[in-house]
């Protein structure tokens, strides 16, 4: 064979970019069924990492911003608000026609050292609705949905509504809820108002509560009034979890639509870190495990959209959370460290391909 001199291995890797790029891309696939596709994008990538960029842009219709729409970045001093980072994150977005989701206005992490000695009974609601009304009012019009509340649930806590044990709740009790999600509503009505959460994705006694906590959280507080929208399961995988029960998960999904919510796959990623090495086995499990996960969940037509936890394996909070015994890197996301399109892509692809078409929106 002839040795290819760098001209034609720069012809070469072109070619196979554009030959890439002539297979429909995630978001495009999902338009066709009436879904979007996305991913969470880091400051970092976006200021530092153009060419992963451009992998977001190409492939999604969605962004979410990893951290820069959270209170430790946007509310850094108890009279500071900065919105840098998030802004220009909004403003990558538009220029590329994309749409953004805002991540997050509770939670009990990512949040300034200043806020929970901070925070007392006295205090919290006014710095909640002072907080919420300043970052959704700065985005008013701009944001297609808010998850207002994130990670709320923890059974084991032993809390009312089987709420965990947050700053927040600890303050304010359950209302820290109804203030938020009100507050978002008053500020920005047409941004769909989301409760996210991880860990109802399989048969362990302890997700089994945390699905039970959910529909009784959710039916609590529909009854009360509370103008929550949609629910955003995180997807937080493991492909090394053998208890995945697609019918469980279509059913739990389809008890979320029975109440007329919507919902949307806020943060997939597949974890490998009990699999072996060896990549192509790595590969097919997560590609397998997200496919059979991705079936049942949008199987139902409530589902609006995907995004994953980042767009490639060149950055991934699974390697500093979960890290592999042999200290390889992860696997967990559709593109790999190269930007190449991995199985798991392939497998969200079909997953997308086969989802039941309905009517799009937000
Ligand atoms: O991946 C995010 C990481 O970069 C941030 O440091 C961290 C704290 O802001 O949040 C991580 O994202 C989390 C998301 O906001 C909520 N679900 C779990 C995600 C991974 O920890």
């Amino acid at each position: 064979m002839p040795r290819l001199g760098r001209r034609s291995l720069l012809a070469g890797s072109a070619l196979a970019l554009m030959a890439a790029d002539t297979v429909p891309a995630l978001n495009a696939r999902a338009k066709r069924r009436g879904l979007f596709f996305g991913s969470a994008l880091s400051d970092d990538t976006l200021a530092n990492d153009p060419m992963a960029t451009a992998r977001v842009d190409a492939e999604c219709g969605m962004v979410v911003g990893e951290a820069s729409y959270k209170w430790a970045d946007i509310h850094p001093a108890p009279q500071t608000y900065d919105f840098s980072r998030a802004d220009a994150l909004l403003s990558f977005a538009n220029s590329h026609a994309i749409r953004t989701r805002g991540h997050t206005l509770v939670w009990h992490e990512g949040n300034p050292d200043w806020l929970e000695p901070t925070l007392n009974a006295g205090n919290a609601e006014n710095i909640l609705t002072d907080h919420v009304r300043t970052v959704v009012g700065h985005f008013k019009g701009k944001l297609v949905h808010w998850d207002v509340a994130n990670e709320v649930i923890d059974p084991d806590d032993k809390q009312p509504l089987k709420l965990r044990r947050t700053l927040w709740q600890r303050a304010l009790g359950p209302a820290y809820l109804d203030i938020a999600f009100h507050t978002t509503a008053e500020t920005d009505p047409g941004a769909l108002r989301v409760l996210n959460d991880f860990g109802t994705d399989y048969t362990l006694a302890w997700q089994e509560r945390k699905r039970v906590a959910l529909l009784e959280l959710l039916a609590d507080m529909l009854r009360r009034g509370v103008p929550v929208q949609a629910v955003g399961l995180q997807g937080h995988l493991d492909a090394g979890e053998i208890t995945l029960d697609q019918n469980v998960m279509a059913k739990f999904v389809a008890d979320i639509a029975s109440m007329g919510l919507k919902v949307i796959v806020t943060e997939l990623d597949v974890r490998d870190q009990r699999l072996p090495a060896d990549i192509s086995v790595r590969d097919d499990a997560v590609a397998a495990h997200a496919r059979a996960w991705l079936d049942a969940v949008l199987a139902s037509p409530a589902v609006l959209g995907v995004l994953t936890w980042g767009m490639s394996d060149r950055h991934s909070w699974l390697n500093d959370k979960f890290p592999r015994p042999d200290r390889l890197t992860q696997r967990p996301l559709p593109l790999d460290v190269g930007l190449n399109r991995k199985k798991l892509w392939s497998a969200i692809a079909a997953s997308i391909d086969s989802a039941p078409i309905r009517t799009a929106m937000r």
